[in-house]
């Protein structure tokens, strides 16, 4: 079973340090079943968006940060890939070694000031893998870092 949370009490979940893989690319897997393949390349040819003031908040290890975490919003991504008409209700975002989280579809239209983003850089620098490239990035959860899935390998779109 995967593990899979949006974020829960207590904080029982002891985070992964190491990439369980070096390869940083995911899959989409939409709703009728197409599986399309993003490098961090490829997230650089759509818009970019940076998110200022962002803290990892782990309550094993300590809180770190401010970061600023750029990339492309998930909202922006989705509507690439996807389009605005197909029928969508949320996505499950999956990391590299079975850590992941979901976001609703409204929760990603709804936050445009710190919205969610596939991130790439931190600092204005490219995010190193160590670090959670590709990482996803939940501005709005600044209580324990479990939506802040590093080394995504998957995005299953959910209708
Ligand atoms: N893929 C993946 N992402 C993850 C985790 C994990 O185990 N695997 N742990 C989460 C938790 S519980 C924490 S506290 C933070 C730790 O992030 P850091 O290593 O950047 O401090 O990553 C989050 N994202
Ligand atoms: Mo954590």
């Amino acid at each position: 079973m995967t593990k899979s949370t949006t974020g829960s009490s207590p904080h029982i979940h002891e985070p992964n340090l190491t990439p369980p893989t070096s390869e940083p690319a995911f899959e989409l897997l939409s709703p009728s079943g197409n599986v399309y393949r993003f490098r961090p390349a490829d997230l650089a040819t759509m818009p970019q968006q940076s998110v200022e003031e962002c803290y990892i908040v782990s309550t094993g290890h300590g809180t770190s940060g401010p970061y600023t975490f750029s990339g492309v919003t998930l909202h922006d991504f989705l509507n690439a890939v996807l389009g605005r008409d197909v029928e969508w209700e949320a996505v499950e975002l999956l990391g590299a070694d079975g850590y992941g989280t979901g976001v609703g579809r409204d929760e990603i239209a709804g936050d445009k000031e710190r919205p969610a983003l596939l991130a790439t850089h931190m600092n204005g620098e490219a995010l190193s893998r160590e670090k959670g490239l590709i990482r996803l990035i939940v501005p709005s959860e600044t209580t324990d870092a479990l939506r802040q899935v590093k080394w995504l390998s998957k995005i299953i779109v959910r209708q």
